[in-house]
């Protein structure tokens, strides 16, 4: 029994400090130790020369040392650089990582984020509102008649539930919304989805995307609003595009206008995409009617504000080349790869 711990114990020491480097050597292991003419049945056969006293521990010691040898095996088997190929605890630590596939924006996401940067580095505030919109928020506060065309069922999308429920026509709601807050100063830009009832074609579709934007304060003037949209042109369209305001009218805004910048795609010279003329309209704009600011309970006498809104799609064509508006909403993977930036 003595001489058998003894054997044990050396053999513990030799297996112990066995090291293997590739496969075969782990095979090797597994032959010289525990295969049918290994040690550990060679060791198990020493039993029958064991005194019947010391039988039931000599076996305890026994089965210890079996356990030591297939423990010992295992972790050669797992050990890195003696991994089985397709095994399930294969891991091969030189090779590269697995390539997480990387998303990216929406082009309407990008176009929506660079216009909003622009004018938050300006101090607007981003604000968002309800999409399902009641007939006050959407047309009455903002001054448009009960008669008014647009809202008309063939230009506007009615909810069959309640009457006096709508699909926001523009993001103007939102404008709306802050101001019954009754904050004021307000300086404030509203990007979002917007929906009117038009035939879908490559050229319009009955949802889109707008950003408005709404400066409310005392003594806020035509020139403030000038030099904000100046500074935005600037921004968005380089240093070299020029500007133009052509008088306009909209219910919301006393005077109001439009902004033309010089076409970005042909210089001025004329093109296509500005028929010729050498400009692009880009956006709306005007002084916030008073009527619409006493909607609000704001005092016309005390307070003026601009506004201004301009949609998200038409720049978005413009800039990457987009020549159908339906592609945007089409969820077209082939498509939305394409634009890569993560901004
Ligand atoms: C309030 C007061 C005034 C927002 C304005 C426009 C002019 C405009 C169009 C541009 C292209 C919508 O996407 S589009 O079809 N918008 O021309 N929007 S002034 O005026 C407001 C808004 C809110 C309380």
């Amino acid at each position: 029994m003595d001489q058998l711990l003894k054997q044990i114990e050396a053999y513990k020491k030799e297996i112990g400090s066995f090291s293997a480097t590739d496969d075969k050597q782990v095979e090797e292991f597994r032959i010289k130790y525990l295969g049918t003419k290994g040690l550990v049945k060679m060791i198990m056969g020493e039993m029958k020369h064991v005194a019947v006293a010391q039988k039931k521990e000599a076996g305890q010691l026994l089965n210890e040392f079996k356990l030591f040898v297939e423990n010992k095996f295992e972790s050669l088997q797992k050990s890195p650089g003696n991994q089985q190929p397709g095994s399930s605890n294969t891991i091969d630590l030189t090779l590269p990582g697995d390539p997480l596939p990387l998303g990216s924006r929406h082009p309407v996401t990008l176009m929506r984020n660079r216009i909003v940067s622009i004018f938050q580095r300006l101090g607007f505030a981003i604000a968002e509102g309800p999409e399902i919109e009641d007939d006050w928020h959407n047309f009455g506060a903002l001054n448009l008649p009960e008669h008014h065309p647009a809202r008309d069922m063939q230009d506007t999308f009615y909810v069959q539930q309640n009457p006096d429920w709508v699909l926001r026509t523009h993001t103007s709601n939102v404008q709306i919304r802050e101001m019954e807050k009754g904050k004021l100063p307000i300086r404030m830009i509203m990007p979002g989805r917007v929906y009117r009832n038009e035939t879908v074609s490559a050229r319009s579709h009955c949802f889109f995307h707008q950003v408005e934007g709404l400066y409310i304060d005392e003594n806020v003037s035509f020139a403030d609003l000038k030099q904000t949209l100046y500074f935005f042109v600037k921004e968005m369209y380089g240093k070299e595009v020029k500007v133009r305001f052509r008088p306009s009218y909209f219910p919301f805004t006393e005077p109001s206008a439009e902004m033309d910048v010089s076409c970005f795609i042909c210089g001025g010279s004329g093109c296509n995409i500005c028929k010729k003329t050498g400009w692009v309209e880009i956006l709306g704009c005007g002084m916030v009617h008073p009527n619409v600011l006493s909607n609000c309970n704001i005092d016309p006498n005390k307070y003026t504000g601009f506004a201004f809104g301009m949609g998200i799609e038409r720049p978005a064509m413009l800039k990457y080349g987009i020549n159908d508006i339906r592609l945007f909403s089409e969820n077209d993977v082939r498509f939305l790869k394409q634009f890569t930036s993560v901004l």
